[in-house]
């Protein structure tokens, strides 16, 4: 008989049609009383399969006793509990490197738009003001100006490594300078590293440790003409001091990928005009998503098949 799985979120069919195969699944994100149906479907359940921004909460765990393996569909794993997934001696696995390359080309992409007013200056075109009131705002340019990077690992990396290409002046934050960083800067502190930005991208991999470590003060040091770009965790941002300082132009302006609360935003943001945003997509490319989803299917079946993990977390 098939060794049965939680499985937490949707994938595409192209992951659920192998998935579905190989183990019996349990569509937890259809059940509309999700107590009742871990208690239903509980005491079978060896693996789940879940999303990045969904993860494994406590509860979740503890209502699996035979749970043996998480397997994340995501870098991040903040969602997961992981000291409850420690004691039990459950296995966590995500999915690096395959979508490190996207999330940093929307990042930057995200600069762009934002800092050259695409967003805009597309509606310019489609409502007529092309035509009726003539030439559209100038912007500031991107070039040669000051980028931060908020956290050097994989994805800040080739996030800085694009930067790079458009003669952009590089700094990094990171616990320690970085022998991979070719000429950029090391700045250790955000808030000093956001003072000589013009442009600060937050690339951390969140956890407890990182939990609004781009606060009030970063974001004034950031300040009226910069821009704030995140493509890690709403967690990094204290959302609401972003919110205070977006609103009264204490900060110039953002562009971000990720919300508190997502998919449902704070309706603040929906008000302003200067801030970029987007729906969690940064990975959202058909070659990285097949990758994910294969790196998903592919630990559970080692696990079950008693071989090493490919990506393991813990
Ligand atoms: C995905 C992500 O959008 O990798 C991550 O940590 O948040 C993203 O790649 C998400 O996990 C898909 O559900």
């Amino acid at each position: 008989s098939k060794v049965a799985i939680l499985q937490v979120g949707p994938y595409p069919a192209w992951d659920e049609g192998p998935l579905g195969e190989k183990f019996t699944l349990h569509r937890y994100f259809e059940a509309s009383d999700t107590a009742a149906f871990l208690k239903a479907h509980g005491s079978d359940i060896r693996g789940i399969a879940t999303r990045g921004e969904l993860g494994a909460n406590k509860a979740m765990i503890e209502a699996l006793p035979k749970l043996e393996i998480i397997s994340v569909y995501g870098v991040g794993f903040d969602a997961v509990d992981l000291a409850t997934a420690r004691e039990r001696g459950i296995r966590v696995t995500n999915t690096p490197d395959v979508l490190t390359k996207d999330v940093a080309d929307l990042g930057v992409a995200m600069m762009l738009a934002q800092a050259r007013g695409m967003t805009g200056a597309e509606t310019w075109v489609r409502g007529g003001d092309w035509a009726s009131r003539g030439l559209y705002p100038l912007k500031s340019r991107v070039h040669e100006k000051r980028a931060g990077v908020l956290g050097l690992g994989r994805i800040g990396f080739e996030v800085a490594k694009r930067l790079a290409g458009f003669d952009m002046d590089i700094a990094y934050s990171d616990v320690e300078p970085k022998t991979y960083a070719p000429d950029w800067t090391f700045i250790a502190d955000p808030v000093t590293l956001a003072q000589h930005s013009d442009f600060l991208f937050v690339t951390l991999a969140a956890s407890a440790a990182t939990r609004h470590i781009v606060g009030k003060q970063v974001i004034d040091a950031l300040g009226p003409d910069g821009m704030l770009i995140n493509i890690s965790r709403a967690s990094n941002i204290d959302e609401q001091a972003l919110l205070d300082a977006l609103e009264n132009g204490r900060l110039g302006s953002a562009a971000l990928d990720v919300f508190e609360g997502e998919p449902k935003i704070n309706p603040r943001f929906l008000e302003l005009d200067n801030v970029l945003l987007q729906p969690h997509h940064a990975s959202g490319t058909v070659e990285t998503r097949k990758a994910m989803g294969k790196l998903v299917y592919d630990n559970l079946v080692a696990h079950f098949e008693g071989r090493d993990l490919l990506t393991p977390v813990l």
